[in-house]
């Protein structure tokens, strides 16, 4: 079967939501020796920025952008081993978290997956986080705190946690970087986050000259 057509497979079985398909057609893309940044990309990222176009339309609602996400994150766990290449010695220590208020996990998860591959010791945090537990991941030697947010109402939930760590006197232990779909560079700024990441490719690029490697 065509690249494309086993692609336009993926995406589809994932914006309607149908975990086995989804997982079947990517371990048959995979046998056919699609490369696994392509099926991510070109299939699992593409259908969700689709299920996200059609819930603004009116066309989804909440249920259906759970069950697509739940359809993603099973053929992600497949395509995890593929993405991970295996670090030797760990880098650094990097807390990740959705912020408070915030139950998106599906970004925050595979950029904690990319870091955890370029050989950072990640200690992913789920999320609904609050600054009390990137705290003490900090107090736990975390030399990077990474917080990502999808909602415009949780972003400001990062300048909370930021705030929270300069209170407990720890701004100067480590470093803090950002992301997520609605946050830029410019925000990054302005609430004192010491990097932005637009992807999770860029988030490793980003740790890396976070901590001077
Ligand atoms: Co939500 N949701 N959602 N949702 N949801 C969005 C974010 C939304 C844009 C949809 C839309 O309107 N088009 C919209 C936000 C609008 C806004 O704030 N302006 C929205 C809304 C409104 C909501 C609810 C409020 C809906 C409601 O209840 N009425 C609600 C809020 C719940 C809450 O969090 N309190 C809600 C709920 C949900 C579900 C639970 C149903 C589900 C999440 C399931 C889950 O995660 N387990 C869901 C989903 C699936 C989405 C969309 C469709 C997809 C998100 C996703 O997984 N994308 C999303 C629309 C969209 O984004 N197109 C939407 C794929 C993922 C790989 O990309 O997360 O952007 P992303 O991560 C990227 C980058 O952003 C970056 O790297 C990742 C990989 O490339 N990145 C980082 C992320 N974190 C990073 C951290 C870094 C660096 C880079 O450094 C630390």
């Amino acid at each position: 079967m065509s690249d494309n057509v086993l692609i336009n497979q993926i995406r589809e079985a994932v914006i309607d939501g149908q975990a086995k398909v989804a997982v079947a057609k990517v371990e048959e893309a995979l046998a056919e020796g699609l490369n696994p940044e392509v099926i991510l990309h070109d299939g699992l990222i593409s259908a969700m920025t689709e299920v996200g176009q059609l819930f603004e339309d009116g066309e989804f609602f909440v249920p259906e952008m759970l069950i697509a996400a739940r359809a993603m994150k099973g053929a992600l766990e497949l395509l995890k081993p593929l993405l991970v290449d295996q670090g030797v010695e760990p880098l650094g220590k990097i807390a990740i978290g959705t912020v408070k208020g915030d139950l998106h996990d599906i970004g925050k998860s595979l950029v904690a997956m990319m870091l955890e591959g370029a050989g950072f010791e990640v200690a992913d945090l789920g999320v609904d986080v609050s600054p009390e537990k990137f705290i003490a991941e900090v107090k736990n030697g975390a030399q990077i705190v990474a917080m990502s947010a999808l909602l415009t109402t949780t972003m400001p939930n990062m300048k909370t946690t930021i705030d929270a760590i300069v209170e407990a006197g720890l701004r100067s232990q480590t470093v803090i970087m950002v992301g997520g779909a609605p946050v830029t560079q410019a925000y990054a700024e302005q609430i004192g986050a010491d990097g932005y990441a637009s992807d999770a490719s860029a988030a490793v690029r980003k740790a890396h000259e976070l901590i001077g490697q």
